[in-house]
């Protein structure tokens, strides 16, 4: 009827639903994908109008806790956090991560909501924490459809759990088909739990516990899930539960039938077995119900069910009735005194007549309206403005808020402490003010731990880790294989369940592999739970410059064009990056920062107050001030602006050299705009590709802090070259900005401002 815009249903798929939601406790996770309405129902944590409200695109947290109304129905969730951000007891409920929609990506995450259990029981520092863990009991439970098992999160995902030995169950939802493709076009030997047996645990050797199932027969199911649960739980051991022959009696969605790809055999075969139809028969059959009894709840919670969903319908309409009544009737007064009076009322009407009215038809003919007295005196325009007005900063509350965090929490509301250097304090290599930094961490905050290659025996590869494995152990200092998803995986999960994760990319290149998790799941999930959920993971990487193609990228458009939702810091080197740890740590908002790769073995000084101090989000530093000509940069670019300011001031051309510390948030004061109107001429400079992170910081400051107007020369970008860094020390020179092309760049601007004392070069 066009009340909703699109469906994906859990049908056929009722009964192994059930039986795990039998298996599930307090303190379990679920992380999941779309067709899981009946396991939800099944605990309680989704009701039928819930479901509807959904379907609607309810914008209200209470009608539809989930998402708000900001995803599609089949995205389940539950909340974690109370309405100021803080967590509530998620061992006092059933919690279910926030699902997303691209198939296999709830994987990464479910390894980490397992590991978290892992770190619980075996991490004594931990042992407090009951409102997280009652010693790692929990078990963190995934579903996925059989094709989705093709993708490489999918059997990343199980390598690394049998590696680990999480209590991970993953049920895979097996109904021969990934919307018309079947299954042999899939999976190898055409079977999931076939295709991995040879991670089948033994008796004496560790591995996944692979167990198979069919999805109508709901003794076994409910034995399986036992089984599972009973394993996962008590000895932590991975299990991998493939439940086949299930259903789909409607096809994959609303979008379309699948008379089209399935035979007529198999649509009756999909009739006869449907877990529903044979759960009648058993319950008839072995005497525990009859069929006027089945019959006659049926009957009944069909009229529940409808009941519900007239229910959440009028809700939803209710609100949307309410502005479009206030809004006809403002329009209707304006028009009274309007010369624009016929239009207006025309307007009016086409609105009243509108079937099943939405918000954007509300809005969008007030917009027009008030475009067409534009012309007209205050006093006729002023209270459909101001309705307006309100009106759009309700609507920004329903549909753009929480990107990032809106509590206490928020990296924004952290006290800025200075860093104290003086002239005790010693030159040492910028990886020894890390590793000062992680020590004191590690001691000071017991939820904080780290994971990546080589990050445990020898600290990292540029140590700044060096030693802490020893001082605090392997639960605290981790090594892992390389998979670097299943890694920001790990780290997700983990902060999903209260813990402070960074997890480490072992150079920025290498973000690729993870960032589509980062970007769909991390950068999203307060925004897409309207601040149900929060994972404050800590991204840790480093790049922008050493050697060649792929250990020297530096490409800040490609993450921030991806990772809106998340903090990025780009700090200049380790006393700085040290300090942005040390906020992160005390905020809920999941960040990736970039430590300059060249910079460990350069000389700083090791603060005072290392571990304490911190580095506020959003406001740049000016490093050398000056008169002529403003450059924006950040990251290993500011040693080579600062040895161009050098340069150019023994003649006379004095650069103000901006840091901007943090690419998001971006320069929250204003500072290079205020720097801008002294000099009057502006250079963003970096080492992305042309149009990457320097365009990024040109919009910030001449669009949305409007600098443009303080202009006397052309603003102008500096980047590398288009393409990836050539190797070696020439062909960084030729690849990436030297010294001497921001001289010259700089130079030239002035030369365009005065070209009589600074002749063309
Ligand atoms: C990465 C990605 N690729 C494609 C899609 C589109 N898509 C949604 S569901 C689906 C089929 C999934 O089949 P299966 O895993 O067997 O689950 P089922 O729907 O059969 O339960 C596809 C291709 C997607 N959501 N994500
Ligand atoms: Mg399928």
């Amino acid at each position: 009827m066009g009340k909703a815009k699109f469906g994906i249903f859990g049908d056929g798929k009722e009964l192994a639903q059930v039986a795990m939601a039998r298996a599930f406790r307090k303190g379990d996770f679920r992380a999941g994908y779309y067709r899981d309405q009946t396991f939800m129902m099944a605990l309680g944590e989704l009701t039928v109008q819930q479901y509807f409200a959904q379907l609607y695109a309810h914008t209200n947290v209470e009608a539809e806790p989930a998402s708000a109304g900001r995803l599609m129905n089949g995205h389940y969730a539950t909340r974690s956090l109370n309405e100021d951000g803080s967590w509530k007891s998620l061992t006092a409920q059933y919690n279910s991560a926030a699902d997303i929609s691209p198939t296999a990506a709830q994987m990464p995450k479910l390894l980490g909501l397992a590991f978290a259990s892992k770190l619980y029981r075996n991490n004594k520092g931990l042992k407090g924490l009951t409102d997280f863990s009652v010693n790692g009991n929990e078990v963190a439970w995934g579903t996925i459809g059989n094709a989705s098992t093709s993708e490489g999160m999918f059997f990343e995902t199980i390598n690394a759990a049998g590696v680990l030995q999480v209590p991970m169950v993953v049920a895979v939802w097996d109904d021969g088909y990934g919307i018309s493709v079947p299954t042999e076009f899939h999976t190898t030997k055409g079977s999931i739990s076939e295709a991995l047996l040879g991670f089948q645990r033994t008796d004496t050797v560790n591995g996944v516990e692979i167990l198979r199932v069919k999805g109508w027969d709901y003794d076994a199911l409910v034995h399986a899930f036992e089984t599972a649960s009973r394993l996962a739980r008590e000895e932590h051991v991975p299990v991998l539960i493939h439940v086949e022959e299930m259903t789909q009696p409607q096809g994959h969605s609303t979008s379309g039938s699948h008379e089209r790809y399935k035979s007529k055999e198999r649509l009756q075969w999909e009739k006869d077995w449907d877990c529903m139809a044979k759960f009648r028969e058993h319950l008839i059959s072995s005497g525990i119900a009859t069929a006027d009894h089945l019959d006659e709840i049926e009957a009944e919670v069909k009229g529940q069910v409808k009941k519900q969903k007239d229910a959440a319908w009028n809700e939803f309409n209710e609100e949307i009735k309410v502005e479009l009544d206030q809004a006809l009737s403002l329009i209707r007064t304006t028009a009274e005194n309007s010369t624009r009076k016929i239009s207006l009322l025309q307007l009016a009407d086409d609105l009243q007549k509108t079937i099943n009215p939405i918000r954007k038809d509300v809005v969008s003919t007030v917009r027009k309206c008030l475009f067409l007295i534009r012309s007209e005196g205050d006093s006729i325009k002023k209270e459909l403005k101001d309705w307006y007005v309100q009106i759009q900063d309700v609507n920004q509350g329903r549909y753009n808020s929480h990107l990032y965090s809106q509590s206490e929490f928020a990296v924004q509301q952290c006290k800025p402490i200075p860093v104290e250097i003086n002239d005790n304090s010693p030159l040492v290599d910028g990886r020894e003010i890390l590793q000062a930094f992680f020590d004191y961490t590690l001691e000071h905050n017991p939820q904080f731990f780290t994971l990546g290659e080589d990050v445990g025996k020898i600290g990292d590869v540029n140590q700044a880790f060096a030693g802490l494995q020893a001082k605090f152990g392997e639960w605290r200092v981790m090594d892992t294989s390389i998979r670097e998803c299943t890694i920001l995986g790990q780290g997700i999960g983990a902060a999903l369940r209260g813990l402070r994760p960074m997890a480490e990319i072992q150079y920025l290149d290498y973000l690729l592999y993870g960032i589509q998790l980062l970007s769909d799941d991390l950068a999203t999930l307060t925004y897409r739970t309207k601040g149900g959920q929060k994972a404050p993971l800590i991204v840790r990487t480093r790049g922008h410059r050493l050697e060649g193609v792929w250990h020297s990228g530096s490409p800040m458009g490609m993450i921030l064009g991806s990772l809106r939702g998340m903090i990025i810091c780009v700090p200049r080197n380790m006393t700085q990056a040290a300090g942005m740890y040390a906020t992160l740590l005390q905020s809920d908002e999941p960040a990736l920062v970039i430590e300059c790769l060249n910079g460990y073995r350069l000389k700083e000084q090791m603060p005072q107050n290392i571990g304490r101090y911190t580095v506020p989000m959003g406001i740049p530093e000016i490093l050398c001030p000056g008169t002529d000509l403003t450059v924006v940069t950040y990251g290993s670019m500011c040693r080579i602006v600062m040895e161009a300011a050098t340069e150019l001031a023994e003649i006379g051309i004095f650069l103000e050299v901006i840091d901007v510390q943090t690419l998001l948030p971006f320069d929250t004061n204003g500072v290079i705009g205020q720097s801008i109107q002294k000099t009057n001429r502006v250079l963003f400079a970096d080492e992305d590709v042309p149009g990457g992170g320097a365009a990024y910081m040109m919009q910030q400051v001449l669009d949305l802090q409007g600098a443009y107007q303080f202009l006397d020369a052309a603003p102008q970008t500096l980047s590398a070259q288009a393409h990836r860094p050539a190797y070696s020390t020439d062909g960084d020179y030729f690849s990436k900005p030297s010294v001497e092309d921001v001289v010259e760049k700089a130079y030239l601007i002035m030369h365009e401002s005065n070209p009589k004392k600074y002749p063309s070069l």
